[in-house]
């Protein structure tokens, strides 16, 4: 396989662009190796600079839930484009979307659009500390919720990938209002409750961890946390920028019938464009400004071109819900072989192949993977032109684009590599 430019472009990259990338994981530390630059995409593929092709599962990390280019998005932009690129004033399109929101997750009684996934849960934090009066957050070991200070305490994603526990440039006393725990163990948040539960603001949790590789809530935890959370009137924030639109059309609290009081939203929901929202009660949205003490802005916030993708993603999922079905089949497919030496899980269209032969439940039994081997892994799937996260602690995500096809080919990759 021909990957001269794309070695170029990194060279290039790397004198102008901390690690030649404008997010870590993409450096392909992970895994070794220099990393494709990409020309474009189109259904379930993307095709690098040396015009070579893939099929791909990390989906833009998620968002791309209909695949590249689906012809609803593209139409939609094109039309947005026709009438100007930003306002910074309020628009209908940004009203109907909020409308829509709120059907669809129907905890999210209002929503503020924002526009990452990062300003979503550091929002959502700050007006859990103003409506509750209080300063700590519970969060999880392994659990990423953006590049927020206090929220990168032993946070998955690009931290678990390059070794970083705690990130340089996070004053100590920001630190020190974050408590991690370990995710699943309810027996650890009961005790860190019964110690301090009165000075807990809210407790943030991604209900389907995609961000040390997918780990599913054990039966039981989800409702734990709202149990414990209501008791001692802390706030139960969901991060629900991977799962939302894609475990369920009503994201993770749909699947597992949990309502919190706060849920943050990103990816699907702008349809490949920048655009993340946080929402929920009314009674605590009320403290948002203008209308409460709570301050938060943005000049892009709303954006016309992010909020008519967005639009047009969510109808198209809303009036096709069989398409859960059919991602539920085809990623079930896709893992039903459990390699040996390997453990596989997946929830809905979301999945990872830890290289670790016990359960990965959490934190400490996803840092047990070889990941060495995963690269190993990683490389050979990439060079018969399948495109995985350059992580083992990142998910794949399938799309309604992946055709049976797809997946027959990449199934039998997986056992070519298995098999040698
Ligand atoms: N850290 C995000 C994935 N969990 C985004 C990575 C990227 O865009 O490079």
């Amino acid at each position: 396989m021909k990957t001269s430019r794309s070695e170029e472009l990194f060279a290039r990259a790397q004198t102008r662009i901390p690690g030649g990338v404008n997010s870590p994981v993409r450096a392909f530390r992970g895994v070794g190796g220099a990393p494709r630059f990409i020309a474009r995409g189109e259904g379930s593929r993307i095709f690098d600079v040396d015009g070579n092709s893939y099929i791909d599962y990390v989906g833009s990390w998620g968002p791309l839930l209909l695949g590249h280019r689906p012809q609803p998005v593209i139409d939609a932009l094109r039309e947005a484009l026709e009438s100007g690129t930003s306002f910074g004033a309020p628009t209908e399109r940004e009203v109907e979307l909020a409308e829509l929101i709120s059907r669809v997750v129907p905890s999210m009684e209002m929503v503020r659009l924002v526009n990452s996934g990062t300003e979503a849960t550091m929002s959502a934090l700050r007006l859990a500390r103003g409506f509750t009066g209080r300063d700590l957050t519970v969060k999880f070991e392994g659990c990423y919720h953006g590049h927020v200070d206090s929220l990168l305490v032993k946070a998955g994603s690009g931290m678990a990938t390059l070794g970083i526990a705690a990130t340089a440039g996070v004053p100590k006393a920001f630190a020190e209002t974050t408590i991690a725990l370990p995710f699943n163990s309810i027996a650890a948040v009961e005790k860190t409750f019964a110690e301090r539960g009165d000075q807990i603001a809210a407790v943030i949790v991604e209900p389907v961890v995609g961000n040390m590789g997918c780990v599913p809530p054990a039966p039981g935890f989800l409702e734990a946390l709202r149990e414990l959370t209501t008791r001692y009137g802390t706030l139960l924030i969901l991060d629900e920028v991977m799962t939302g639109f894609r475990v369920a059309l009503g994201g993770a609290q749909q699947r597992f019938g949990i309502k919190p009081d706060l849920t943050t939203l990103g990816k699907i929901m702008g349809g490949g464009l920048p655009i993340a929202a946080y929402g929920g009660r009314h009674d605590i949205m009320r403290k948002v400004a203008p209308l409460g003490p709570v301050y938060q802005a943005g000049t892009l916030s709303g954006n016309p071109l992010s909020v008519a993708a967005g639009l047009a993603m969510l109808r198209y999922l809303m009036a096709h819900p069989e398409l859960y079905e059919q991602l539920e089949q085809r990623a079930a497919q896709l893992t039903a072989w459990v390699p040996p030496g390997v453990t596989i899980n997946r929830v809905g269209a979301m999945f990872t192949y830890f290289f670790s032969p016990e359960p990965v439940t959490d934190w400490e039994s996803a840092k047990k993977c070889d990941t060495a081997r995963f690269g190993r892994f990683f490389h050979f799937m990439l060079e018969r032109g399948i495109y995985l996260a350059p992580s083992q602690f990142e998910a794949a995500f399938l799309s309604t684009a992946h055709s049976e096809e797809d997946i027959r080919y990449t199934a039998a990759a997986a056992r070519e590599f298995f098999a040698a």
